[in-house]
């Protein structure tokens, strides 16, 4: 409770406004499970993209919908939901060491898949057709389940997220692996690491100095 006061008084005393410089090399560190602690980022351009609880790994909320949203499930499993439906895949879990994560959805055919560390899995079929919908908040850290509130702490995201990009339209294959392995790539036009737009809000450290060694 003592460190809840704290980050009332923390976010008081923050300056209004986004921030928007390079996050390369940094990170958004999440210290503890907290009903308050979340970073919402500001999408380059409007989205329209063709342990033992649940954890929010990337939420996009619309005013009704959930409509694009990444979860670890209680069971463990990965799960894309779009607007309801989710399909879940069983993948090796997420260490400590860092994952590289990637998801694929496209619109027409549903086609879905997970990467973890360059190596997709099986394609599974979610919502063909389907449109997801702009004027959303992006947000890491909690899972919104009305617009821009109604965060539990038991399902918010514990941890080190860094290296986030995003983009309209699915990768090929060879240039998901490039992300991976040498970070040679076209720019995110919906997110980009290296000129992302955000605000933090409760207790999540941006470390000042790059991350070493990953
Ligand atoms: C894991 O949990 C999800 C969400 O509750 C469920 O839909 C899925 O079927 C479960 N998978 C397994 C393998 O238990
Ligand atoms: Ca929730």
């Amino acid at each position: 409770e003592a460190n809840n006061q704290t980050c009332v008084i923390l976010l008081i005393s923050v300056p209004e406004g986004r921030l928007e410089c390079s996050l390369l090399g940094k990170g958004f560190i999440f210290r503890e499970e907290t009903d308050t602690s979340y970073v919402v980022l500001s999408p380059a351009q409007p989205l329209k993209l063709p342990p033992k609880r649940e954890i929010i790994l990337f939420s996009y909320r619309t005013k009704y919908y959930d409509e694009f949203n990444v979860w670890q499930e209680f069971n463990g499993t990965f799960s894309l939901y779009l607007s309801g439906p989710g399909v879940h895949f069983t993948l090796p879990k997420l260490n400590t060491f860092g994952s590289h994560m990637c998801v694929t959805w496209e619109s027409k055919s549903g086609l879905t898949a997970f990467w973890v560390n360059g190596k997709r899995s099986l394609r599974k079929v979610l919502r063909p057709g389907h449109r997801i919908q702009p004027q959303g908040i992006v947000m890491l850290g909690q899972d919104p389940d009305i617009f821009w509130g109604s965060f539990e702490k038991a399902q918010s995201f514990v941890g080190e997220i860094s290296d986030l990009y995003m983009w309209d339209c699915v990768l090929s294959p060879s240039i998901i692996q490039n992300v991976y392995l040498d970070h040679s790539f076209l720019k995110g036009n919906i997110f980009d690491w290296k000129s992302l737009s955000y605000k933090c809000t409760g207790n999540v450290i941006v470390p000042s100095k790059p991350l070493t060694g990953m």
